[in-house]
């Protein structure tokens, strides 16, 4: 039997490490009997592509993340919204894996097709730019490239920038080419996707973190013996906690590296500029509201209040 897992990255990178430690712990404790196929981005198109793909039983596993699903599901845009989650990675990795905000979301995946397995972080969003951004007025008209998410693009209007959906692959060649003048990821991806070469600030922002998700098709799961679905299940735990580590090397790792290898400028934002750019990014809430509706509202309601909790609990 032959599995097939899907994710939105290149090979080395978060979701690939996700998806191998996947492919190593079902072949071990299947014995053998099940392989499992990892593809990369671009083998099966991008993140929006392996979606649908997984909603059509192409694949049968996909690692995938709100910005890709936004269309799809308007609802997990709220991972979307900026100085929502902690700046405490510790306390959003709660909010991924015991919060009531991704129980309730869980069940709106469901309803279009996609069973979510686990909720996990892949590090926190930082921006670069051609310039330093740390005021608001540095935003103005800036091009910022972001996934292709109404809610990504509200929050970079609301500081006055000119939000530009690229794809993921794309976004190396738009920047050399001054198409686009900056744009937003965790660290690990700056250094892997070589961003750092072609960008002059890398901006210490951690404005919202990046959020992925490990999801199977719902028919495929349904058809899996109670044995195979008691190893999926069982190996999940095991895979959020090794990949809450990776993130955190991957991600101070990297930006070591990125300091070696360039002579990017780091930027880091003091808390009145943080406080700002909140400041301006609170009315992105009631868009999000307004755009989603009575299930959006929920969600943020219990969104805000798991970060309260864990906060609360440190
Ligand atoms: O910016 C993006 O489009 C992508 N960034 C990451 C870190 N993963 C997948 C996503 O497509």
């Amino acid at each position: 039997v032959t599995w097939r897992i899907t994710h939105e990255e290149v090979v080395g990178s978060v979701q690939d490490v996700y998806a191998n430690k996947f492919k190593e712990l079902i072949e071990e404790k299947s014995a053998g009997k099940i392989k499992v196929e990892v593809y990369p981005v671009g083998q099966l198109g991008d993140g929006v592509t392996q979606v649908e793909l997984l909603q059509d039983g192409g694949v049968d596993f996909a690692i995938n993340n709100p910005g890709a699903v936004a269309t799809i599901i308007p609802e997990n845009q709220v991972f979307s919204l900026q100085f929502l989650l902690s700046d405490d990675m510790d306390v959003n990795q709660k909010v991924m894996t015991e919060g009531a905000a991704k129980d309730e979301l869980n069940n709106i995946y469901l309803k279009k097709g996609i069973k979510v397995l686990d909720w996990f972080t892949e590090g926190f969003q930082m921006w670069t730019g051609n310039k330093s951004l740390t005021s608001i007025d540095d935003f103005k008209g800036f091009k910022m490239r972001t996934m292709a998410s109404p809610m990504i693009s509200a929050g970079y209007e609301a500081y006055g920038a000119n939000p530009t959906p690229i794809p993921y692959m794309e976004v190396y060649s738009s920047l050399q080419l001054n198409m686009i003048d900056g744009q937003v990821n965790p660290i690990f991806a700056i250094e892997e996707m070589k961003f750092y070469e072609v960008q002059k600030y890398l901006m210490m922002s951690k404005q919202n973190t990046f959020v992925g998700t490990f999801c199977v098709n719902p028919d495929f799961w349904d058809k899996l013996g109670d044995s195979d679905k008691g190893m999926v299940e069982s190996i999940v735990p095991e895979l959020n906690k090794y990949i809450f580590e990776v993130q955190e090397n991957l991600n101070t790792e990297r930006l070591e590296k990125i300091k070696e290898v360039s002579d990017i400028q780091i930027v880091e934002l003091t808390d009145g500029e943080r406080d700002s750019f909140k400041e301006a990014s609170i009315p992105v809430r009631d868009v999000y509201v307004n755009e989603v509706g009575e299930k959006g509202k929920k969600i943020l309601d219990l969104l805000i209040k798991d970060v309260e909790k864990f906060e609360n609990e440190k």
